[in-house]
């Protein structure tokens, strides 16, 4: 029987897309908790793992896979089913698109490390925090509500569930931390309303993690 470890964070966007895909393939994990808010993210030993000091990071089997897209797109290669890819070439193309405004046009620019560094390097106040991510994540909303009507149904890509959602469900959370005003993107919101009821994106919460804090859990 195979073996997965998961290097991941409870809060992270990125370690709920490798969560819930192993939820939605049925794969059992051992959850390894990497405290974002104590470094840990760049200790020597985690590095060895994951060169860029971000998580999360797959161990199967000994192999060691770094990055949220290259561990969805492996799992979806190595357990195909359920799969989280359309049939039609067209639309898998379509779906990583919106995978990729996602991943390279919205996460990065709420990334700790970014607005840490606002913060040290340029004495930005959390509220100038908030205003600088929902600069860039908006357009990137713009540009969802613009894709997603022509392929919605129930979830991104019509009713099934697809590493759009995957991607997508994470970000949006990320939004409301950062107190975007989410109500000018209503595709986006009707898709993310549905996955708040799928079982393997309520499992996968950052709010039902082995290591989220007290006063954030929820039953
Ligand atoms: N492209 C990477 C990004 C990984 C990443 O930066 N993840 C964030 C958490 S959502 C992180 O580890 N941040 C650590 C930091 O900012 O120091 C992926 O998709 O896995």
């Amino acid at each position: 029987m195979s073996s997965f470890v998961l290097y991941n964070y409870f809060r992270s966007s990125t370690s709920f897309r490798a969560r819930v895909v192993m939820h939605l393939k049925g794969l059992a994990f051992e959850y390894k908790a990497i405290n974002l808010l104590k470094d840990e993210q760049h200790s020597a030993e985690y590095l060895k793992l994951n060169p860029l000091g971000g998580i999360p990071t797959l161990i199967h089997d000994g192999k060691v896979i770094p990055d949220s897209m290259a561990i969805i797109e492996y799992l979806e290669e190595i357990h195909p089913s359920p799969s989280i890819m359309p049939k039609d070439a067209f639309l898998r193309a379509r779906v990583r698109q919106v995978c990729e405004i996602v991943n390279a046009s919205m996460h990065p620019y709420g990334n700790l490390k970014v607005t840490k560094y606002l913060g040290q390097a340029h004495g930005y106040t959390q509220e100038q925090k908030d205003q600088w991510v929902q600069k860039w994540v908006i357009q990137g909303l713009e540009a969802l509500e613009k894709t997603l009507p022509e392929f919605a149904g129930k979830y991104c890509f019509s009713d099934q569930v697809t590493m759009a959602d995957v991607v997508l469900y994470p970000q949006i959370i990320t939004c409301q931390r950062f107190h975007v005003d989410l109500s000018k993107y209503p595709t986006v919101m009707k898709v993310f309303g549905n996955l708040d009821q799928h079982p393997a994106f309520i499992k996968a919460h950052f709010s039902r993690q082995i290591d989220t804090p007290e006063d954030l859990r929820q039953p």
